[in-house]
Parts: C-alpha cells; sequence; structure tokens
C-alpha cells in the first residue's frame, strides 16, 4: 500500500508551442517516497468520438490555454485521493473515473485525468522498485507469454494532411523498417530518413518539416503531369496522383540506404477529405480527385498492389460503415486497415463499430483519446482477445514524455507509431526503446 502525499500540476509547452499539462504525483510506501512526472500530448485531426480535451477557450494561447484543466488536478482530484492509500497504479484510476459522471470525461477533461493516470503509474513503477515497462506489463499483461519481442516501428517521414501545409490530402507516409533488431530498425529508419531529404533536395524540393518530423514537399502536380507526359501520350490522373509520387520517394530511399525489405503504411485521416460536392452527395477528395467509396477503395487497393503497403489507417472517414466494410472485404485478408478516428481506443466504440460490423482488423491506440491508462490497457487487451492488431500511437502535438514506448513493449503490441526519427519529442521515443534493449539484456 501506499500513500499519495502530493499531487501538482502545471503547464507546460508541447511541440507545436501550445499549452499541455505536466504532472508530478508523489507516493509514500513506509517511508520511501517517489515521484512520477508526466506530460500529456495533444491531436490536430482528432476524432469527434475522443474524450474530451479541456481548453480554456478564453483570450490566453488562441483559446488553448489549460487552467481550468490544471486546477480540475489540483483541486478536485487532488482533494479525493491525497492521504488515501492505494495498493496499485490502477485503483488510483478507478477512483478518479468515479468522479466524472460524463460519458467522455468532459467534468474533469482528458487531459487532467490522463496527467494523473499516468504520473501515478509511474511513481508506482518507481515505488516497487521497476522499469516503467514491468509495472505495466505485471499489472495489465501478464497473461502475454513471456517475450521481448519489440513493436515494429511506424516512422512517418512524409507529413500532410492536418499536419503540413502541403496540400498532400493524406496525413501520414510511413517507413515500417524490417530488420532483425530494435537497433537496426531505429538505424534504418535514420538513415533512410536522411536519403529521403537527400532525393527531395536534389529534386528542389522544400525539406521543411511538418508536425510530425517528417519532410513536407509540396508536390506539385502540374510538373508531374508535365515530366509524366513526356514518356506517355495519355494521362490519367490517378496515376500521377501525388500520394503515389510520396510512395515513390520513400521506396526509392528505402532502395538507395540498402533497406528493399522495408515495408510502407499511410494514415489516410480521411475525415479531413470527405466533402460534400455541388450535388450534396459526400465524395473523398484526394489531392484533387473526387472518389467515390468504392474508387477509394480501389485506390487503396491499386496503391496496395504497386507498393509494400502493409498497413492503411483511417481509410475511411469515422462514420462511413459502408466505406469500411468495402475496404475490409477487399483488402481485410492482405493487410492491416487500422482505426483510429473510427475506435479511439473507446472500448464501448469499439465493440459497437468495429465488432458488430466486423470492420477493420487493427487498432490505433491512443492514450489522450480515451484519458486514462487503466482504460487504455482494457482497449488493448480487448483488441487482442478478438485478433485485432494494436499500434500504440504518439500525438501530432507532443511532449518528451516516452510513456507510449514503455507502454508498445509491455503490451508487446504489433506497431508503435512514433513520427520521424527526429526532432526531440518524437526520438525520445525513439530513444527509450534502446533504452529498454539495453536494459534488458
Ligand atoms: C493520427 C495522429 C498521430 P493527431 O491521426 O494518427 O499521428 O495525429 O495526433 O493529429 O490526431
Ligand atoms: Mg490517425
Amino acid at each position: 500500500m501506499a500513500l499519495i502525499t502530493n499531487i501538482n500540476a502545471r503547464w507546460i509547452l508541447d511541440s507545436r508551442g501550445l499549452p499541455t499539462i505536466q504532472c508530478e504525483l508523489t507516493l509514500d510506501n513506509q517511508g520511501k517516497k517517489s515521484t512520477g512526472t508526466a506530460s500529456v500530448p495533444s491531436g490536430a485531426s482528432t476524432g469527434s468520438y475522443e474524450a474530451l480535451e479541456l481548453r480554456d477557450n478564453s483570450s490566453n494561447f488562441h483559446g488553448k490555454g489549460v487552467d481550468r484543466a490544471i486546477n480540475n488536478i489540483n483541486t478536485n482530484i487532488l482533494n479525493h485521493v491525497i492521504n488515501r492509500e492505494f495498493s496499485s497504479a490502477d485503483e488510483i484510476d478507478k477512483t478518479i473515473l468515479q468522479l466524472d459522471k460524463s460519458t467522455n470525461k468532459s467534468e474533469l477533461g482528458a487531459n487532467s485525468v490522463l496527467a494523473v493516470s499516468m504520473a501515478a503509474h509511474r511513481a508506482f513503477a518507481e515505488s516497487v522498485g521497476v522499469e516503467l515497462w514491468q509495472y505495466l506489463r505485471r499489472l495489465y499483461f501478464s497473461q502475454l507469454p513471456a517475450t521481448n519481442q519489440f513493436p515494429r516501428l511506424m516512422c512517418n517521414l512524409l507529413n500532410g494532411g492536418a499536419h503540413a501545409s502541403n496540400g498532400l490530402s493524406i496525413q501520414e507516409f510511413m517507413i515500417i523498417p524490417n530488420t532483425e533488431t530494435i537497433e537496426s530498425d531505429i538505424q534504418s529508419a535514420s538513415e533512410i530518413y536522411h536519403n529521403l531529404k537527400i532525393a527531395l533536395k536534389n529534386d528542389n524540393y522544400s525539406t521543411s518539416l511538418g508536425d510530425e518530423g517528417g519532410f513536407a514537399p509540396k508536390f506539385n502536380l502540374e510538373n508531374i503531369i508535365k515530366s509524366q507526359s513526356e514518356d506517355t501520350e495519355e494521362t490519367n490522373i490517378i496515376e500521377l496522383n501525388p500520394t503515389k509520387v510520396a510512395l515513390k520517394y520513400l521506396i526509392e530511399a528505402c532502395e538507395k540506404s540498402n533497406y528493399p525489405k522495408c515495408q510502407l503504411a499511410m494514415d489516410c485521416a480521411a475525415n479531413e477529405f470527405l466533402e460534400k460536392n455541388e450535388e450534396n452527395k459526400e465524395i473523398y477528395k484526394i489531392d484533387g480527385t473526387e472518389m467515390s467509396r468504392s474508387e477509394l477503395a480501389q485506390f487503396y487497393n491499386q496503391l496496395s498492389e504497386e507498393f509494400p503497403i502493409i498497413s492503411i489507417e483511417d481509410g475511411f472517414a469515422e462514420d462511413d460503415i459502408l466505406g469500411w466494410e468495402i475496404l475490409t472485404e477487399i483488402l481485410g485478408k492482405k493487410i492491416n486497415l487500422i482505426g483510429d478516428d473510427l475506435f479511439v481506443t473507446n472500448p464501448n466504440r469499439f465493440k459497437k463499430i468495429g465488432l458488430h460490423n466486423n470492420i477493420a482488423n487493427g487498432v490505433l491506440i491512443k492514450l489522450n483519446q480515451i484519458g486514462s491508462v487503466l482504460e487504455t490497457c482494457q482497449m488493448i487487451n480487448l483488441a487482442k482477445e478478438n485478433n485485432y492488431i494494436t499500434a500504440v500511437s504518439h500525438r501530432s502535438g507532443e511532449t518528451t514524455d516516452s510513456f507510449i514506448s514503455d507502454l508498445a513493449f509491455a503490451a508487446q503490441s504489433e506497431f508503435i507509431k512514433l513520427g520521424a526519427p527526429a526532432r526531440g519529442e518524437r526520438v525520445a521515443k525513439y530513444n527509450r526503446l534502446l533504452e529498454i534493449k539495453d536494459n534488458i539484456q
């Protein structure tokens, strides 16, 4: 049993220069003090079914202040748990979850609850003298076979959608390294990233970065059409789609770096390019081309035949069950179809939307979509029980907190999605995986 002796939250800046919450929680275990510190991330392309991120909506920080959320921690939450004894961190989560009677944590804010929850898990790990991943594994994943398998990396090297202003409709173009060890996977990601930079520079594209540290070039459709039409008489707009150009740059960088086995993935974040056309009909508009549901599914199918794509996330919008059914029918047995905005790490939504309709075959796992470590781990276990793969993920707005690396390893998640191997808030996650590897050797 350990007594909570202090909780303190403050604002810090995240990777987009916006405020987020950092929280410290101190436990006293028979005189031994342990403090856990944690910071919460924040999304840009958020699904509408995510738990509520409480912002002040006042004149501070363009409305993005977190004073109300911090106040909820330093008063409401603190008053309920201070000087109380707990046997484990999930007990703290259960107590705090009872304080918010809403269905989406709109009373306390998912950012408030999560900050305390993550800090509590770190403090408990410290208090029993184990690494965070060991603590999480014991508490939530003890039923899993004891292996030290690392998750495969999803490294976002080209940014588009809501994470850049380059006009690319697809949000994330990722590589999935395919070497023997976590160290060489990370090394390959770094080498490919740098070869990609050289290739973009050589072709006079910008090497400025998007929100997740990947490059954000503006592929100019007119130039592409011009250069292709010199070789061929006919020009097929789909053939010339900038999405394909992006994938081509990725695969060429893999080959150039001598990693021909490296695989690819995309997060389409399709909510962002679902539009109403002139007839008020919903269509998907990718890089200027309007597509119906079945055209879009065929487009993905074609891409996955042309490129070594093994995973597509949010290929259809969060409410487009029919689109997801078509996609699952066409590609569900061949590649990973991951639901992010679709499932929002929410066990109830996963059951209602995923299991009920038998759509997708993977779940993206984001701590702040549901707002507590306990519920996140419940979601991971539910996915595993139903043979859905999991990908533990960062957010586009991040801090140097590397909790997701411990979580992905503890849960033996098939994948971890962690941005480009560049910029402090992204490399913190890569480097924590290296640290874990070193510790278990
Ligand atoms: C996503 C995430 C992370 P955001 O859509 O998967 O890559 O982006 O945090 O902006 O929702
Ligand atoms: Mg996503």
